[in-house]
């Protein structure tokens, strides 16, 4: 099969990508290359208009301005700091500092004005759950205008605006005469990094908090500890990380590092959720907090090894008390992610005072109800912070009672559908995960199977489909580090940022081939080493 793309002058995005002959192994069907209508856009957004009739951008007199009848002005940083971004990536070649804007041709798009038109802006706020994030874009010369209620949507619309430009043939900065309105479809696009199974540095979470709001991403769920490693430096207990990082100094997460990456999420509407999963995977937990977790036994004896939180002691619950009472203020946003998947039941029950309590308890031998028993506990002390929670599927099977507002992450079995189905039923609102487990890989087009899948296709009434506020894709640690997070991460994650963005009738694969080559071109081009989807070259990659 030979792929060929058309050079169409009008619709060239800013990196053009080329796919050339296929010798290839077919695992997952190639789609073939040709150009979208939509140029460069992912995800794509909700209703797009875009016209043949080419306008330029100047790079000596375009800029991204404040509109005069906007409700933030030069006072609202996280705006001031963003069109300084977008201004970067549309004229990546360093503009000189100082210089009087030039007038512009009359031909020119000479500015983006940037209207937030409710009275409230939300400039300082944290994003959160309800925060609207939609916007309207008019791009038309002289002007072009990004419309948002608030200032989740102009950062929004600032991407759409900056996917829009492209180079002509003589490398001249373009972009057509465009309408568009867009919104999210769902409210929770997440996407999950582990940095217990390995360490993950600083920078190496902002480059991907970056990547994400490229994508239209909005939740980092950060699960930051679990039993390899614990690198949440805590004010409270900070044995924790001194005994449980992989190193006391080098290889933790301070209160200044969490203030610094929850503040870089803020100022790209990402709303920051930590996990601290328990009362399994806390291996780690236990070197730095004696008495935390169950001691095993073998035969009549303590074995010298350790298995789930132990939930037998009224200790264990005034540390949660304590610890959690920390976690509710270091983490601004609304919800905490309390785990909760995955206990292995085999300690317990070899456990001769866990076996005492269970008799007492009238539990008989039904492990998962001393599970819940925990864990309604803790989630009783969590609410008592003001926070909602989230929790993985396993916590409903058990039998808990959950406040209304619980979030379920439902993250097993290979029919999500039969899953989202009980649990909305059960009248929660839930999170999808199952089908998007980036750490799997395989050969081929994997982008193409998480692309598919349909989260709303499961039988259930209207009510019940409303209660699927989104997904998050999931890159677990074990496997990952600083070296190849990011790309393995993407444009594989791309694919879920437009399943959870864009209408559910965008679904030709097509069409999304086109868009996402030229969209992985532009992540590599603005720094971020996205793997490539099958043959070709990115326009840019030899300059
Ligand atoms: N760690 C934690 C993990 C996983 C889970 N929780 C996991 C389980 C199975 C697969 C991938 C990841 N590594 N804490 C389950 C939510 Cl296939």
């Amino acid at each position: 099969m030979i792929a060929t793309l058309k050079f169409t002058t009008l619709l060239l995005a800013v990196v053009v990508c080329r796919a050339t002959q296929d010798y290839g192994y077919k695992d997952v069907e190639e789609p073939t290359l040709g150009d979208s209508q939509y140029g460069s856009l992912w995800p794509l957004p909700q209703k797009v208009q875009m016209s043949t009739v080419a306008f330029k951008l100047s790079g000596v007199s375009f800029q991204i301005v404040d509109a005069k009848e906007s409700s933030s002005g030069a006072s609202c940083s996280l705006l001031q700091n963003a069109y300084r971004r977008y201004d970067e990536y549309i004229f990546p070649i360093s503009r000189m500092q100082g210089q009087n804007k030039k007038k512009a041709f009359a031909s020119d798009v000479s500015e983006l004005q940037v209207w937030i038109t409710s009275a409230d802006s939300e400039c300082d706020n944290y994003p959160s759950v309800t925060s609207d994030e939609s916007y309207e874009l008019s791009v038309d010369s002289p002007v072009a205008v990004l419309k948002a209620p608030k200032v989740w949507g102009a950062l929004r619309g600032l991407e759409t605006f900056s996917q829009l430009v492209y180079e002509d043939e003589y490398g001249a900065k373009s972009i057509n005469r465009t309408e568009i309105q867009d919104f999210p479809r769902f409210t929770h696009r997440g996407l999950l990094l582990d940095s217990s199974r390995h360490f993950l540095p600083i920078k190496v979470i902002l480059a991907n908090l970056e990547a994400m709001a490229w994508n239209k991403f909005n939740v980092f769920h950060w699960h930051i500890v679990d039993d390899p490693s614990f690198p949440y430096m805590s004010r409270t207990f900070p044995q924790l990380s001194q005994q449980g990082a992989y190193h006391p100094y080098t290889h933790v997460y301070t209160p200044s590092d969490v203030k610094m990456i929850i503040e870089f999420a803020r100022l790209r509407g990402i709303r920051v959720v930590s996990e601290f999963d328990t009362p399994g995977h806390t291996q780690s937990w236990g070197k730095g907090q004696k008495d935390l977790l169950t001691p095993c036994y073998s035969g009549a004896s303590p074995s010298g090894s350790f298995g789930p939180v132990n939930p037998i002691l009224n200790t264990t619950y005034d540390f949660m008390a304590m610890f959690f009472k920390e976690v509710s203020t270091v983490f601004p946003d609304a919800y905490i992610h309390l785990g909760g998947d995955e206990v292995d039941f085999s300690c317990w029950k070899s456990n001769p005072d866990i076996q005492k309590f269970m008799a007492q308890q009238g539990f008989g031998t039904d492990y998962s109800k001393l599970e819940s028993f925990y864990i309604q506990r803790l989630l009783d002390i969590v609410t008592t912070t003001n926070k909602g929670y989230m929790i993985w599927q396993e916590v409903i099977d058990n039998g808990v009672k959950l406040k209304s507002n619980t979030v379920v992450h439902v993250w097993m079995g290979n029919k999500f559908e039969e899953e989202l189905q009980k649990v909305t039923e059960a009248g929660f609102t839930t999170i999808l995960s199952a089908p998007w487990y980036l750490d799997y890989i395989s050969y081929g087009q994997d982008w193409q199977k998480y692309y598919k899948v349909e989260p709303l296709s499961f039988n259930g009434t209207d009510a019940q489909k409303k209660l699927v506020v989104g997904g998050e894709a999931c890159l677990w640690g074990e496997y990952v580090d600083a070296t190849n997070l990011t790309p393995r991460l993407w444009p594989r994650a791309s694919a879920v940022g437009e399943r959870l963005w864009s209408d559910k009738d965008v679904k030709d694969t097509n069409d999304a081939y086109s868009r996402l080559i030229q969209h992985r071109c532009r992540m590599v081009q603005r720094g971020i080493p996205a793997e490539p989807l099958f043959t070709g070259y990115c326009a840019h990659e030899y300059k």
